[in-house]
């Protein structure tokens, strides 16, 4: 049985990639609401509603073992939801970047960028002081980011140019040393966001540490694959395949094949 990965688009392929190299024998099946793509600014009710559709559909059609919500937008708007209703494991990508941003801050001064909907809903404003209660936020939603991404126009001068005026409001804390990147969109602008913000700043990349709370929950559960063969992984959209090929082929490090599928019947 496959775990299934979700993202309002092609953001959650940084973490698919992350669990692919942690967990090489393991399959995956993702799904991208490409079409419906930015979540970040739509009302909580809609962002549960669609996230709730990507489920169904990967229930439906992949009896999934494993659930990622690998878009910080859903985590932040249905997590708690989707983990008392569903019975297998789910996964979310906001309390493993926190623990990440304070794994390697030294002045717990952590800055946070993400959509509109993951700011607003101070998550991990809540999951960093919950780990460390001294901890300083600043967060800032940066929604011109996400659509960049979507466009493949993550390495033109426009871009940085975007970038680095949004970025510009977080440098008046000089003590922060640790930014998170909490849009799953936001680590294929890395080059860009880290040039802006300089190099004495660590991103935290949700993707590396959410792959491991995966394969400790897989080895826990015993739901590893236990097919040794290679897995072929599969991918799914609701938007263009050609798009989401385009750039998974930049991020995979081979091209996937991507179907197009309708899920708002789900
Ligand atoms: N990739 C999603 C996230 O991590 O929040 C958001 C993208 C979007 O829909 N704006």
């Amino acid at each position: 049985q496959p775990i299934g990965v979700i993202d309002s688009g092609v953001g959650g392929l940084t973490v698919a990639r992350e669990i692919m190299r942690q967990l090489p024998k393991e399959k995956i099946v993702y799904l991208g609401d490409n079409q419906r793509c930015p979540y970040g600014p739509r009302p909580v009710e809609e962002v549960r509603s669609y996230t709730w559709q990507m489920i169904r559909y990967l229930l439906k059609h992949h009896s999934i073992k494993m659930l990622v919500i690998a878009c910080n937008t859903a985590t932040a708007a249905a997590y708690e939801q989707i983990k008392k209703e569903l019975n297998i494991p789910v996964i979310g990508v906001i309390r493993p970047g926190a623990r990440s941003a304070l794994k390697v801050s030294r002045s717990y001064h952590i800055g946070v960028i993400g959509t509109f909907g993951t700011i607003k809903s101070n998550a991990y404003q809540q999951a960093l002081l919950d780990i460390n209660n001294e901890s300083v936020i600043n967060s800032l939603a940066c929604p011109e980011f996400v659509p960049l991404v979507e466009a493949n126009n993550f390495s033109s001068p426009e871009a940085y140019q975007t970038v680095a005026e949004r970025l510009n409001i977080l440098k008046s804390d000089a003590q922060m040393d640790t930014l998170i990147l909490g849009c799953t969109h936001y680590p294929i602008l890395r080059p860009l966001i880290q040039k802006a913000m300089g190099s004495a700043i660590k991103l935290i990349d949700s993707g590396e540490e959410t792959a491991l709370e995966v394969s400790t929950v897989l080895y826990h559960k015993n739901l590893t694959r236990k097919d040794r063969s290679q897995p072929v992984h599969q991918f799914y959209t609701t938007g263009s395949a050609q798009m989401m090929e385009a750039i998974g082929g930049q991020l995979l490090g081979y091209k996937p094949e991507v179907r197009t599928v309708r899920i708002d019947m789900e």
